[in-house]
């Protein structure tokens, strides 16, 4: 498959794992889970050709039950689901990159899970960078998590290292510069 076929492939099976499983008639259940070959037909692809496009995403946002007869989204969903995440205690510092029109008000009001179920946080700078590179200018909040743990603040990390938190108060919140 060519490149942007694939991108858009790929972007297809984000929307229907994270936010809108009804648009190809398909059901999630309540981890997240959806048939595969639902998916395989409600997006054109055969078997490989999604294996091939889980191997190759970037950030391994999806991932198969045991058996491969389902598949889910690791993180990142509008749709009430619950997902177990593990429960772990964080680095000592994390990462958000975040559009700089947007620092102001979360430095007053804290960083939020806006549509998401959790803030999403990085070990990794560069990743940290990426994210909040869409589209314009960014800048990079360092996140004291481990002062946040040490007071009691629950973190989980998802099997593709995206970390995550319910919310993170300005007083943890550091700009990098
Ligand atoms: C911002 C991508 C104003 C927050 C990435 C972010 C990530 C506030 C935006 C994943 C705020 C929400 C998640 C406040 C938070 N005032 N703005 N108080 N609190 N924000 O997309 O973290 O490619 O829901 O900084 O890799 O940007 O989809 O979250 O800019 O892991 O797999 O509100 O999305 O992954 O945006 O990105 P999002 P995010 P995928």
């Amino acid at each position: 498959m060519s490149k942007p076929n694939y991108t858009r492939k790929s972007k297809f099976l984000s929307l229907i794992l994270r936010h809108k499983p009804e648009v190809i008639g398909a059901v999630m259940d309540t981890e997240g889970w959806v048939e595969v070959d639902v998916i395989l037909k409600g997006i054109n692809l055969s078997l490989t050709e999604l294996e091939d496009l889980m191997k190759n995403d970037n950030k391994k946002r999806y991932a198969f039950n045991h058996d491969k007869t389902k598949i889910r989204a690791n993180q990142g969903h509008t749709v009430e689901i619950e997902i177990e995440f593990e429960e772990k205690s964080p680095p000592d510092i994390l990462f958000h990159g975040t559009p700089s029109k947007f620092v102001s008000s979360i430095l007053k009001e804290g960083l939020k899970s806006m549509k998401r179920h959790h803030v999403h946080l990085s070990e990794d700078l560069e990743v940290a960078k990426h994210v909040g590179n869409r589209p314009g200018k960014c800048d990079i909040l360092i996140i004291n998590s481990m002062k946040m743990f040490a007071d009691g603040i629950k973190f989980y990390v998802t099997e593709n290292n995206v970390w995550l938190t319910d919310f993170v108060d300005p007083k943890y919140i550091t700009i990098s510069d």
